[in-house]
């Protein structure tokens, strides 16, 4: 037998993620960091590089999104400070999300010298991700380092947050002492009284109701309860809606699927269903302006029950300690066998997408998209138009954005991360081209990285959804042949659409491709989705 290898602060951590279905990481290197990715590469931890820090921010963020946790290596100061725009939009939308960062060694700081890439302190990047994570921890000695790890990554899997651990260069190759346990990932808290009336109650309503339906959160997805979700629907009938951070967790296009629900936002049969239903369950929705459509959501409290990671309230009562993770599964298994007087009827989809030689609308976009993706891909969509208009699809897919922190730039990158956890589906971007100016050279990345991606970059000359609003110069930008980037990249294939059929034309040669696709599409510079013409009216309205 071979001596047990000794253990190293590289090896435990790589142990770790592989335990939590983690195999490669993102990121960038620089001297202080550059020996510990030599080390995790040689322990089978992979870390992709990204042409941006945030960019591998993104990526790991996504990541997580699909497999459950996510990782980001970067150097200190430089590439650590710029990952803060990722780690705050990871707390934001709940994704378990952790970044390792490099640093200056602990002997090197003794005398307080001024070296490369420090900032205020040697601790000011600390106390930065101090707000912006739910743990973090410095690895400043052999004795702790392991347990040290541990605790930051049992912290980000219990709350769903990102965590921060730093890793001084001089700890690197050392050998550190065995953790005394292993990892203690704690779900939130369960008092099973509580639940089982929690339960009671809440069949109680349903079984009274004529129409109930689901609004489906990300929460569903993040605690792995999506089959109990899939199982209270299809037994019972019930129709559910998403929310924009959850597309996927039910799919759309099943009979009771209704796409995404949010507020004034969505098309109108969906509003209307959802609004006049007797029961609304809302299964783990976090409620938030942008995700309720500016709070245009209209669902009374009579009718509401609201289920969260911790607690569900029905009508007014509240039962502190149910959470979703336990309620949702309880709650499939206390109506099974039964059937609900639920009344559904499958909404129409749109009809087929007619290829003719009419200028684009950014409609003509969504429901091209529509026809060509389906289960073979994951959609991706940045913060602007792209996002919004895509509530008038029903994807076929699952469709990622930072749909409530709502940062631009996120979907090009976020590619690079579902394409490389889920690599069966083919990654498809729909992004404004302001936001692909800002993260777009990630395109290459994931073709570097062996992604095939396809990116549909929306040129409306700018920043369209801002001009409603104000509109002046500061919404005007340069223009940008991303059609182009392919031959500056040197692989994969651009276009340009104009009309309906370029546009239906280029999405079939880029779905049957396989390689980076690029598809710029020229849009008016005032059109609107539809979607954003029914918020305004909803808007005008309220005031
Ligand atoms: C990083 C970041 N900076 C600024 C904003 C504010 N903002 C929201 S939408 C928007 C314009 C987006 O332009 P584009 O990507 O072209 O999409 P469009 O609005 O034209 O659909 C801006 C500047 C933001 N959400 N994120
Ligand atoms: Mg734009």
């Amino acid at each position: 037998m071979s001596a047990p290898q000794e253990l190293t602060v590289a090896r435990h951590l790589a142990h770790r993620l592989r335990g939590q279905g983690v195999t490669e990481a993102f990121g960038i290197v620089g001297d202080y960091v550059l020996k510990f990715v030599s080390e995790l590469t040689h322990e089978g931890m992979p870390v992709l590089v990204t042409m941006d820090e945030q960019g591998a921010g993104f990526a790991a963020d996504a990541y997580a999104r699909v497999r459950g946790l996510g990782v980001v290596v970067c150097t200190y100061g430089v590439g650590g400070l710029k990952l803060a725009n990722a780690m705050a939009g990871a707390w934001a939308e709940q994704v378990p999300l952790l970044v390792v960062s490099g640093a200056p060694g602990v002997a090197e700081r003794r005398d307080d010298p001024l070296l490369h890439h420090r900032v205020k302190d040697f601790d000011s990047q600390l106390q930065v991700f101090r707000d912006l994570t739910c743990a973090q921890a410095v690895l400043t000695s052999t004795h702790s380092a392991a347990e040290e790890i541990d605790r930051v990554i049992s912290s980000v899997l219990s709350e769903l947050r990102p965590g921060y651990i730093e890793v001084p260069r001089d700890m690197v190759g050392r050998v550190i002492e065995p953790p005394e346990g292993g990892l203690d990932v704690r779900l939130p808290a369960l008092d099973p009284d509580a639940l089982s009336h929690a339960v009671s109650d809440v069949v109680a309503h349903v079984r009274a109701a004529n129409t109930v339906v689901i609004h489906a959160g990300s929460t569903v997805q993040r605690r792995g309860v999506g089959d109990a979700l899939h199982r209270l629907a299809t037994q019972g009938g019930i129709p559910v809606a998403t929310s924009s951070l959850a597309r996927g967790v039910f799919p759309e296009r099943h009979p009771l699927g209704m796409g995404v629900y949010l507020g004034a936002l969505s098309p109108t049969p969906v509003v209307q269903r959802m609004e006049s239903a007797d029961v609304f369950l809302s299964l783990g929705v976090l409620q938030t302006d942008l995700t309720l459509g500016a709070f245009t959501a209209h669902i009374d409290h009579e009718r509401l029950i609201l289920a969260t990671e911790s607690d569900v309230t029905v009508g007014h009562s509240t039962y502190r300690k149910v959470p979703l993770w336990a309620f949702l599964p309880a709650l499939a298994d206390a109506l099974a066998g039964e059937s609900l007087t639920v009344e559904h009827a499958p909404l129409p989809g749109h009809g087929p997408f007619i290829a003719d030689d009419r200028p684009l609308t950014v409609a003509d976009v969504v429901h091209a998209i529509e026809s060509h993706v389906d289960e073979r891909h994951s959609l991706l969509l940045d913060p602007g138009e792209a996002l919004f208009s895509a509530v008038d699809m029903r994807v076929p897919t699952y469709a990622h954005a930072s749909a409530y922190y709502a940062t631009m730039g996120f979907a090009v990158p976020a590619a690079l991360g579902v394409g490389t956890a889920d690599p069966q589906r083919r990654p498809v971007v729909v992004v404004g081209d302001g936001a692909f100016a800002m993260t777009g050279l990630e395109a290459g990345t994931c073709a570097h990285h062996g992604i095939p991606v396809i990116v549909v970059v929306l040129d409306n000359a700018g920043y369209g959804t801002q001009r409603p609003i104000v509109d002046g110069p500061f919404n005007d930008i340069p223009a940008m042949a991303a059609d182009r980037l392919t031959e500056v990249f040197g692989t994969g294939r651009g276009f340009l659409a104009t009309t309906a059929r370029e546009l239906d034309d280029a999405l079939a040669f880029a779905v049957a491709s396989n390689e980076l696709s690029i598809i710029r599409v020229r849009l008016p510079r005032d059109g609107r989705s539809a979607a954003l013409e029914r918020l305004g009216e909803a808007l005008r309205a309220r005031a």
